[in-house]
């Protein structure tokens, strides 16, 4: 008796191993456990918080940029900010670094206005050469353009009747912050317009939008050319895809 209870123990021990090695198997083949799409990552970080001097660091990524006039401004969204005066062509030029040579990426801004919105430059990076990425203020829109690098693939804004879910449309007032955020999601083909983290617009595209290129430089308070900026700007942010609706919404609320 002993002796058959010894032979029925044994295979279960084997038996047990086998159930545990299928389970592994199992949950391994689980569709929904494959690996996320990675998320951006923040290449860089222009806090403007220098109380002085002509340096804008990015807290990030080492990309520092030079101010040309634009002075500190204590009252700025996240400590202080920098003011841009649009006659005096106020700005801050980051150079090129490959790292900003990406198709999807993110560009977010606070900014104040001064003075009604002409063509007042947020960001852009077409300074020595066209077809690749700006942000600004129009009277009536929130306005923007994506290219190539060496063709444009379409106008990116969003105006007075873009309302989103909370009403505020593309026509920007003076003397209050506002959070803009573009995203350029290269996986879906479609650019996603945020004003304070509510989306306005999504508009698609077609082809490979390019956010810099070898041989321009970046601007902050200018778009292009003498699109400068009346107002004041803080806390520019560019990471290397495309945020989410919730961390796009996350950033409205410093
Ligand atoms: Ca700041």
């Amino acid at each position: 008796m002993l002796h058959v209870q010894t032979v029925m123990r044994r295979p279960l021990l084997p038996l047990a191993a086998a159930v545990t090695a299928f389970a592994t198997v199992v949950a391994a083949a689980d569709p929904s456990a494959t690996a996320p799409t990675p998320a951006a990552a923040l290449i860089a970080h222009w806090t403007l918080d220098e109380p002085d001097g002509d340096q804008a660091r990015d807290a990030v990524g080492g990309h520092h940029g030079t101010v040309d006039g634009a002075k500190p401004h204590e009252r700025g969204m996240v400590g202080r900010g920098r003011l841009f005066v649009r006659s005096e062509g106020n700005h801050v030029e980051v150079p090129y670094h490959a790292d900003f040579d990406i198709p999807s990426f993110t560009v977010s801004a606070w900014i104040q206005l001064t003075k009604p919105p002409t063509y007042s430059g947020i960001l852009g990076t077409r300074h020595g050469g066209e077809f690749t990425f700006d942000m600004k203020v129009n009277a009536a829109q929130v306005h923007g353009d994506i290219g190539t690098g060496s063709q444009w693939i379409r106008k990116v804004d969003f105006g007075a009747d873009d309302v989103g879910a909370n009403g505020q449309g593309g026509r920007l007032e003076v003397d209050r912050w506002y959070l803009v955020t573009y995203v350029v999601d290269d996986a879906t083909k479609e650019c996603r317009l945020h004003l304070d983290g509510d989306r306005k617009k999504t508009l698609p595209y077609t082809g490979t939008a390019r956010l810099m290129q070898p041989g321009q430089r970046l601007r902050i308070g200018c778009s292009w050319g003498d699109e400068f900026m009346d107002g004041v700007i803080d806390d520019v942010k560019i990471w290397n895809g495309p945020l989410t609706e919730e961390q796009v919404r996350s950033l409205a609320t410093p």
